[in-house]
């Protein structure tokens, strides 16, 4: 039957993007509530043919509805939770809130789709760059246990919002006027710049991004122990986030199985041609839903490690699609 669905900070990056992906995978759907903030009370969406109003969240906002994605951070939906499963629905959401909660599912579907179906009313979607990351990851693993990875971002502003993307487009035309305004959406100007990754830093040095990481990827790999460390980065692309992997294994790895492995993973497409020095890059895979990998080679420095490159748009495989793909193995004929 088809489902009552509630996209929760339908105004937003990620939110615009569920909507736009609901209509092009034809999800099921026969009622759509757009949920957001006071502030876009009472503005009209087109979805699908349908003039939908933008309603404030409440409780009774929520009574009839089969599923809700949220993208509208993690207070949001830490407070919104409850009503969310008494009315009985299921929350996926696409914060960071319950990521790590013992009794949620941290679903990739390509991954460990299995997790889904185990839910008890919510189901978390892990962080954009972990997503890219263990799409990548699992196929590998599949040839010999992994040991260790080290992991170097190079993410986008869409990583920041909507708003973040505003403002890279206008500090840049900013500096290309020769006047020089500050940021307020980000910490610093990503004008012809990049900077460490805005989330807060733990006791251990690292930011709150680069832990998600690693303990997001331990969950979703099943695998606690594995070692992985991580260096996020802000840089000035608009969408899509790129990615610098080792990965040692257990043991030495031909370089042509392990792209054989990757290029017969699903959600994965190799771009590689190395006479022409042509890899992933951003605008290569913006608005796309594959993870783009290449210049796949051995590590010069250990015989056990492979070196990649891997680039994946945050807004739809690392956040929309990804969520879309959770709810699809919810549906009965999945
Ligand atoms: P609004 O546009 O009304 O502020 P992004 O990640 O691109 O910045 O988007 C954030 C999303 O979260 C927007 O849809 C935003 O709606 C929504 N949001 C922000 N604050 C709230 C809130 N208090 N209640 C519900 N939605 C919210
Ligand atoms: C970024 N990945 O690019 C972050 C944003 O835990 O979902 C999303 C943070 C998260 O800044």
């Amino acid at each position: 039957r088809p489902l009552t669905v509630a996209v929760l900070g339908a105004t937003g990056a990620v939110g615009n993007e569920l909507l736009q992906l609901l209509e092009e995978r034809s999800f099921p759907i026969d009622q759509l509530k757009l949920l957001a903030s006071e502030r876009s009370a009472g503005k009209i969406k087109l979805w699908n043919g349908r003039n939908i109003t933008i309603h404030p969240a409440s409780p009774e906002q929520f009574q009839g509805v089969d599923l809700v994605f949220a993208s509208a951070g993690g207070s949001i939906s830490k407070k919104w939770r409850n009503s969310i499963n008494a009315a009985g629905a299921v929350l996926i959401d696409n914060s960071s809130a319950f990521r790590m909660d013992p009794e949620v599912p941290l679903v990739v579907p390509e991954v460990n789709p299995e997790k889904a179906l185990t839910h008890q009313g919510v189901i978390a979607n892990p962080n954009c760059t972990t997503i890219l990351l263990t799409v990548v990851l699992r196929p590998l693993s599949l040839l010999a246990p992994i040991k260790r990875v080290v992991v170097s971002t190079y993410q986008s502003a869409s990583g920041a919002g909507a708003e973040a993307m505003k403002e890279l487009k206008n500090l840049t035309q900013d500096v290309l006027d020769g006047k020089t305004s500050k940021s307020k959406v980000l910490p610093y100007s990503l004008a012809f710049n990049l900077f460490l990754h805005n989330s807060p830093l733990a006791e251990n040095d690292y930011c709150e991004e680069e832990m998600k990481m690693i303990n997001e990827t331990r969950k979703i790999m099943e695998s606690p122990e594995l070692s992985l460390t991580a260096t996020c980065v802000r840089v000035p692309v608009l969408r899509a986030h790129s990615e610098a992997v080792n990965i040692e294994f257990v043991e030495p790895i031909e370089v042509r199985l392990a792209r054989k492995a990757l290029n017969d993973a699903p959600g994965i497409k190799i771009i590689e041609d190395f006479h022409a020095n042509r890899f992933p890059m951003p605008v290569d895979v913006a608005g796309q839903d594959s993870v783009a990998v290449g210049r796949i080679r051995q590590d010069v420095s250990h015989a056990n490690c492979l070196e990649l490159w891997l680039c994946g748009d945050q807004i739809r495989k690392g956040a929309a699609l990804n969520a879309i793909q959770i709810a699809e193995l919810l549906l009965p004929n999945s």
